[in-house]
């Protein structure tokens, strides 16, 4: 850890870390990545949020998650989220907890504690033995992740539960390692569960299959994150003669000029990455929980297949394994996006696959509460972070059924080598891997099933994003009133295509996107709704 880091985190959070003071004059709030900011703001957040997961452990007498990481934001932003038994995002009425907790000011304090001591003895009364619960803690590569991680211990001890620290990990494993804690049927806790669980089902999805269209060579970006040495783990029980990975960006500055959300938004290679043409290649986010594709087509350009594309790709293959296996009919199939989702992927899966297709708003716990509807919920979003979830009824039938069937074997595989806790890159990198031998495809097979609308992603950074307010679904803009009419009429203007504008979740900037008739238009709409956002918000 940078010493200078680590004075100011002192200096602002007690020598003792446990930051119990809160010295911030504005409010913050538990969002769709748990609270994101500064790291230098971070000390009291996260030892409050690690005594409101150690509360939050007792009250189910279950093993709850406290992952540090800012995932795809700067080296000096961090973040804290608190991940549930199941390996889910935390529930929501607990969201609301945290944001109180994290807010009350020094005399308020042991105010909330108490509320939450009270939700405590409420969970016990209802268990049949007092639950005791524990919170397992992990952190990724940041400089500030470390202390951090102390504070959280500090918190969680502070309310008298039992904190396990996981150390260096990357989001899912995090995820993966709460839900078999709690769910042993899973999988086993830990690192090492975790890369047996998935390299076995990888290693038997792969072998004997002939696909010369298939070249086992891919080039990695992992965004100098956590997701470099933890992949080069996972890839030491993979069978060499089924995968090759060339790896890049393994240990500069995290996220800079590199990774899944730079790839994604900019269309183009990251730094340190020069691929031949048609040489497949993928990107990691920080804390690899996106995962995004793309290789040099003959013209020399970076073609882009990311969240909408994965998708696809992993609902042909359900589809056709599930017809294959003789289920056909029997079981809900779907698939989840956002109002981000290229507009030809949504398309493409629901008028070509005849897949269902729900939209919800940013955010992978909007998407994951919609996918557990579904017997196979598959949900990504464009940015590259999704997974496929399964009903146990579909479990149950796939392991019941007759296990000479060689479909049904695979998609008992599958279910093992997808990590349904939460969207996971390694995890999604080796489904992918596995779908296209499986097809016989090579990366421009993949990317020729459908043409992504022409689009536009671009941030705007304004005084305050928060006065930008969108509908349910953040397809039309509510406030500032009057430009959601100017953006209609632009997009009148523009001779076609879609617009919208949301504030992020994570960085302070107001986001952008755009489809148009072709590239350039849509980024002329988009520059010109810029202007608009940053006119309604000055
Ligand atoms: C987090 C969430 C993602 C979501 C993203 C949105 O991503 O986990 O589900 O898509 O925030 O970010 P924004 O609101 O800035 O567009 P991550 O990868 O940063 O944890």
């Amino acid at each position: 850890m940078s010493k200078s880091i680590v004075k100011e985190l002192t200096r602002l959070g007690n020598t003792d870390h446990t930051g119990l003071l809160n010295p911030i004059d504005r409010p913050l709030s538990y969002g769709t990545a748990g609270f994101r900011c500064l790291a230098t703001d971070l000390p009291f957040v996260v030892f409050r949020v690690g005594a409101l997961a150690g509360l939050r452990a007792r009250q189910l007498g279950q093993c709850i998650g406290v992952m540090i990481t800012a995932s795809h934001n700067p080296m000096l932003d961090n973040g804290v989220k608190v991940v549930d038994p199941m390996g889910e995002m935390l529930v929501e009425d607990w969201e609301v907890h945290a944001t109180e907790f994290v807010n009350a000011k020094d005399d308020e304090v042991a105010a909330v504690i108490e509320k939450l001591e009270h939700l405590v003895k409420e969970g016990q009364l209802n268990a049949s033995e007092t639950p005791q619960g524990k919170v397992f803690c992990a952190f990724d590569t940041r400089d500030s992740s470390q202390y951090l991680h102390d504070a959280a211990k500090k918190g969680c001890e502070f309310v008298g539960t039992e904190f396990v620290s996981l150390g260096l990990l990357t989001t899912p494993q995090l995820h993966y390692s709460v839900r078999c804690e709690n769910d042993p049927t899973f999988g086993m806790a830990g690192e090492l569960g975790y890369y047996e669980s998935l390299s076995n089902a990888f290693n038997a999805l792969n072998k004997n299959i002939d696909a010369p269209n298939y070249d086992k060579m891919l080039v990695l970006d992992c965004a100098n994150g956590v997701g470099a040495s933890k992949f080069r783990k996972l890839l030491g029980r993979i069978d060499s003669e089924l995968l090759e990975v060339e790896f890049t960006n393994e240990t500069g500055s995290l996220n800079y000029k590199c990774g899944a959300d730079f790839v994604k938004i900019l269309r183009s290679f990251p730094e340190g990455l020069d691929a031949a043409m048609g040489v497949r290649c993928a990107s990691f986010d920080g804390d690899a929980d996106r995962l995004v594709y793309f290789y040099r087509d003959t013209n020399g350009f970076c073609r882009l297949l990311d969240g909408d594309k994965i998708a696809a790709l992993i609902a042909g293959f359900i589809q056709s394994e599930v017809d294959a296996a003789g289920l056909t009919g029997q079981f809900k199939i779907g698939a989840v996006q956002t109002a981000y989702a290229n507009g030809n992927s949504t398309a493409y899966i629901r008028d070509v696959m005849k897949i269902p297709v729900d939209c919800v708003p940013t955010g992978v716990k909007h998407l994951h509460h919609a996918a557990i509807k579904l017997d196979i919920g598959i949900y990504f979003e464009a940015n590259g972070h999704g997974t496929v979830v399964f009903s146990q009824l579909f479990k149950d039938a796939i392991s019941q059924g007759d296990q000479d069937n060689v479909h049904l074997k695979k998609l008992q595989l599958f279910t093992k080598l997808i990590n349904e806790t939460v969207g996971d890159a390694m995890s999604d990198l080796l489904v992918v891997e596995t779908i296209l031998r499986n097809n016989n495809w090579s990366v421009e097979d993949w990317d020729a099933i459908y043409e992504d609308a022409p689009s536009c992603q671009l941030k705007v950074e304004v005084k305050d994003r928060t006065v930008v307010k969108t509908t349910w679904d953040e397809t039309e803009c509510t406030h500032p009133a009057g430009l959601q009419k100017e953006m209609e009429e632009l997009i009148i203007a523009n001779g076609a295509g879609r617009a919208f504008v949301r504030p992020s979740g994570t960085e302070d900037v107001v986001r952008v996107y755009t489809e148009g008739t072709c590239e350039e238009n849509a980024k002329v709409l988009a520059n010109a709704v810029a202007h608009l956002v940053q006119k309604y918000c000055a």
